[in-house]
């Protein structure tokens, strides 16, 4: 059942919920412009990346990334009426352990990543394997926008309006083979722009796994904006997933990888400590980390001297869209 809290802001519209309406109102032409030329605009855009001045009409905010609209998805789950995380939060305290391993490090270290050209090779038991641009992935479907609720295994959560598209768009393209179980992403290891691999925080590449039908499922997003505009280095730019039922780490960043296997993947976290990172990872308040308590969480934004803990959903509020998945699996043995 989805729980609803009393502080999810239902009753009246808050600052960014307006803000955001007016924003909406002034992206009207692109967003007709992405729904007819797919995504010239924004592929425009891309290709000056650095040097482009971000039009005032399609951000809140004063900012030099391009601009990335998507339509509103209408996809059940897709839209959380929850307050949004202010940008500056979700861009400036990261998880993203190539630029170091306190919150602030990404912000400030992953201007180095370079992310054009960039290429997404999809390998193994797959009938079509193909290396994807990173602008054949734009094209490839309609950018939509997706409010969702992230939360991260450490405790903290947030709510993003990412910009992408499901990623069973892209496995359909592909054609996986009939004995694929499950996908494999694996992201970018360049020790020479990413200063912490090579530490020996983690076993690198971070790679992540998905069984087929977690992957095929329509709210796993495949991710190449947030608020609008493409997406930040620190958030796992030019392209990353986004599974939103799931802790923040299975959602793998700056992908350059995508492999369908017969085998479970060995996972960056399940590697570093299998008894604290299951393959599964579902947000799940009833079974605890073996460390700290999962049955609660603190809402980035919201650490003032008296902001309460909220508590954890499960399956982080998806459980009407994805409980399914998991009838029948004990999931204190498959966390
Ligand atoms: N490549 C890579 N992807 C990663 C991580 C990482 O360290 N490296 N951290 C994960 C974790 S623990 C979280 S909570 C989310 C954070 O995403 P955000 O910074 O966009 O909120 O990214 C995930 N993806
Ligand atoms: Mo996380």
């Amino acid at each position: 059942m989805l729980i609803k809290t009393s502080r999810d802001g239902f009753c009246h519209p808050l600052a960014s919920e307006i803000t955001s309406q007016r924003v909406y109102a002034g992206r009207r032409d692109l967003i007709k412009l992405m729904a007819t030329g797919v995504a010239g605009a924004a592929l425009a855009s891309w290709a000056s990346r650095e040097s482009q001045a971000q039009s005032a009409t399609l951000t809140p905010r004063p900012g030099k990334l391009a601009a990335l609209p998507g339509v509103k998805s209408s996809l059940a789950g897709a839209v959380t009426m929850e307050k949004l995380t202010d940008y500056k939060d979700a861009s400036s305290y990261n998880n993203f352990y190539e630029f170091g391993t306190d919150k602030a490090d990404p912000a400030k270290n992953a201007h180095t990543l370079k992310t054009s050209p960039w290429t997404v090779e999809i390998e193994g038991l797959v009938k079509k394997p193909a290396r994807y641009t990173l602008e054949d992935l734009l094209k490839l479907s309609a950018q939509e926008e997706r409010i969702y609720r992230m939360r991260c295994v450490e405790g903290w959560s947030m709510v993003i309006p990412w910009v992408g598209y499901s990623l069973s768009e892209l496995i359909r393209k592909v054609e996986p083979l009939g004995n694929a179980r499950y996908v494999e992403f694996v992201t970018q290891a360049d020790p020479k722009t990413m200063p912490f691999v090579g530490s020996r925080v983690l076993d690198w590449p971070y790679v992540e796994g998905l069984r087929m039908d977690e992957a095929m499922h329509p709210l796993t997003l495949l991710t190449f904006g947030m608020y609008g505009e493409v997406l930040p280095n620190q958030n796992g730019a030019p392209v990353r997933l986004v599974v939103p039922w799931k802790y923040g780490f299975k959602s793998g960043k700056s992908l350059v990888k995508i492999r369908f296997t017969d085998k479970l993947p060995a996972t960056a976290w399940n590697k570093a400590a299998a008894n604290e990172y299951g393959f599964f990872s579902n947000v799940n308040p009833n079974v605890d980390h073996p460390r700290w308590s999962q049955g609660t969480e603190r809402r980035i934004g919201e650490d003032g001297l008296f902001a309460k803990k909220r508590k954890t959903l499960m399956f982080n509020g998806y459980e009407a869209q994805v409980g399914q998945l998991y009838a029948g699996m004990d999931l204190k043995k498959n966390y």
